[in-house]
């Protein structure tokens, strides 16, 4: 279904590079996200230590879950699988990214209550380069959001800025600021972005963004999917966080573009051959007789 913006919406997201939309998703969408949710806490009390689904805190325990990440929850659940592949967080990136649009990969970082730990500053693309920088990342908040909650920080105006250094002095990749460059980021203009539950974020993959730790007696669970332009192609190998799942770079809305432009030249483009529909070099020849 088309989303509206609020007048002026896409010209604030394009200039400060990030929006937030009060009260986005309804009520009986909001039900069935947190139902899903609970599921999946749920199943974080049993699963193995390795299980791939969770990202849990050093004290974590299944009476007493403190979960840091869901990981993949398109994957996980049909719920979360139809909101952002083709329900309201859909409808939001199209009206964003225009008609043509592909998912990226989403997560559900819960920040648990007393203590839920803090996102440092950074910007996205570092992580999961793409020949492009259309990609954004929608973010719902399941709950009531307010500032002692360690709600989503964005400095205005940094995804046109600098990119900066996400590896720490020795070389190790950190997936933040340095101390340095926090300074130079100007993080003391962040924008806090708080509202009531189903409100929505949306930060560009290059804005400086970031959260302090929950120290409510509330969690703050915030429901993340990033999509991109169907012409943007995640540069994979680099810098991909191995999180993506099986819907990564799948075409949600609109048709696959036939060129790809990198560094100023435009190529046609095959199609997406892991989709698996690619058999032979010598069958798609003959075929053509
Ligand atoms: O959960 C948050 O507050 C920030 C999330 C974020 O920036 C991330 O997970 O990349």
């Amino acid at each position: 279904m088309a989303v509206q913006l609020p007048e002026g919406a896409l010209g604030r997201y394009e200039a400060d590079g990030y929006l937030l939309l009060e009260s986005f998703v309804d009520d009986s969408w909001l039900a069935r996200l947190n139902t899903a949710t609970d599921r999946l806490i749920d199943a974080s009390r049993t699963a193995a230590s390795d299980d791939f689904r969770f990202d849990r805190e050093p004290d974590h325990s299944a009476d007493d879950p403190r979960l840091r990440r869901i990981n993949s929850p398109v994957d996980l659940d049909p719920t979360f699988e139809e909101f952002s592949l083709d329900g309201p967080a859909a409808d939001l990136a199209q009206a964003l990214l225009g008609p043509d649009v592909r998912f990226h990969h989403s997560k559900l970082n819960i920040k648990w209550n007393d203590g839920g730990e803090e996102v440092k500053w950074h910007q996205d693309i570092q992580f999961w380069p793409h020949t492009d920088f259309s990609p954004l990342t929608i973010g719902i908040y399941l709950c009531d959001v307010d500032e002692a909650m360690g709600p989503m920080g964005i400095v205005p105006g940094s995804h046109a800025g600098e990119l900066y250094d996400l590896t720490s002095p020795d070389g190790r990749w950190s997936g933040s600021l340095s101390d340095d460059d926090v300074a130079r980021a100007q993080v003391a203009n962040a924008d806090y972005l708080m509202g009531p539950a189903g409100s929505a974020t949306v930060h560009n993959c290059c804005a400086v963004h970031g959260s302090a730790a929950n120290e409510s007696d509330r969690m703050r669970p915030l429901l993340l999917q990033t999509y991109s332009r169907a012409d943007s192609y995640p540069l994979l190998g680099v810098g991909t966080n191995g999180k993506a799942g099986h819907n990564a770079h799948r075409l949600i809305r609109g048709s696959a573009p036939t060129s790809l432009t990198v560094q100023g030249r435009t190529m046609p483009t095959a199609p997406d051959w892991f989709r698996g529909t690619y058999t032979s070099i010598f069958d798609h020849q003959q075929a053509d007789g």
